[in-house]
């Protein structure tokens, strides 16, 4: 593999999971493999998962790691080409991105989108600039649009944990006070439409993602109707892709409660965390049996070493 951005730099997702699964039952099988290798990982948001998961993953597989958050510690970055740099950015990602490829074998890196012009983020700019300049192969620790790790971790999750072989698995847009970027469920969406689940999106209207990532997912704005019969409910907010980065409603009918679990098939809970409780899902729900969000977070470790393993056999 020579870059981990989303899901077409993947040609077997069932050979990825199968790797991931490995890496967890041999965690440091592959330790003399990322020898003498740096990962560099850059974060541009916050992280608690990402950055310990990845830095574990690297640490199983033998590699050196730095960790740099550029939100407060680095130069303030100018992304965008021809600018006059008299402002109050005093670094151009085009140098910053060749530095860092410079003292790194790979690079992580998390960029959020702006949530303001849709164009914009929707190119993801600022990870294919990495791309461009850092000679080094990059891995998406979340995007402006999606966020692969996440995606390939919650495959890995609902394989080990499903009871039937086509499990009905259901991403449920859930309230929340900020907007938030659609990158979680947009990743979710494309990796699920590599899988052969029966997949269903929950979102009230104005919330529809877009469709280069749902395809042809069913989707439906009842919770009641996509919550009867599923195996997994995945809980994420996001704001509207449709009037892009606005919050379009706050109706509690949404989070994921009791009465609404009941519906289903006994399913499990999923959720990529940091959660807010009692606004994204009750207590009762994320604390009850049927919660595998723990579970799910610490799957990130080995979605990490399956992907940067594939990428260390190929440089
Ligand atoms: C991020 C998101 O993409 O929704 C990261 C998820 C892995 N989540 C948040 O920013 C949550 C922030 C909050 O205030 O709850």
């Amino acid at each position: 593999m020579k870059k981990f951005l989303n899901i077409h730099d993947v040609d077997d997702v069932n050979a990825l999971v199968r790797e991931a699964m490995y890496c967890k039952k041999n965690p440091r099988a592959d330790h003399e493999l990322g020898k003498n290798k740096m990962l560099g990982l850059i974060f541009m948001n916050p992280s608690l998962r990402t950055r310990l998961s990845t830095q574990k993953a690297a640490i199983n597989l033998g590699m050196d790691v730095m960790v740099m958050n550029f939100s407060g510690e680095g130069w303030a970055l100018e992304t965008q080409e021809g600018v006059i740099m008299n402002g109050d950015k005093a670094e151009h990602i085009k140098e910053a991105a060749a530095v860092v490829g410079a003292y790194c074998d790979i690079i992580g890196l998390r960029s959020f989108p702006s949530l303001k012009n849709r164009e914009l983020d929707y190119k993801d700019h600022v990870i294919n600039e990495f791309v461009k300049y850092a000679g080094v192969p990059i891995v998406s620790l979340e995007s402006a649009t999606v966020h692969p790790c996440q995606s390939l971790a919650d495959v890995l999750t609902i394989e080990e944990t499903k009871q039937v072989e086509r499990p009905k698995v259901v991403l449920t847009w859930a309230p929340h006070l900020r907007a938030l970027p659609q990158s979680v469920a947009n990743s979710f969406a494309e990796w699920m439409n590599r899988t052969n689940y029966d997949f269903v999106i929950a979102n009230p209207e104005g919330y529809d993602l877009s469709k280069e990532y749902t395809g042809n997912a069913k989707i439906v704005h009842d919770p009641d109707e996509a919550y009867r019969g599923a195996d997994f409910i995945y809980a994420k907010n996001w704001s509207s892709y449709q009037q892009y980065g606005q919050i379009l409603s706050s109706d509690a009918n949404w989070m994921v409660d009791e009465r609404k679990m009941k519906l289903t098939n006994q399913a499990k809970f999923m959720h990529c965390l940091p959660v807010r409780r009692n606004v994204v899902v009750g207590d009762a729900v994320i604390d009850s049996e049927s919660s595998i969000v723990i579970q799910q977070a610490g799957n990130r470790e080995f979605a990490a070493q399956a992907v940067l393993k594939r990428i260390l056999i190929g440089i």
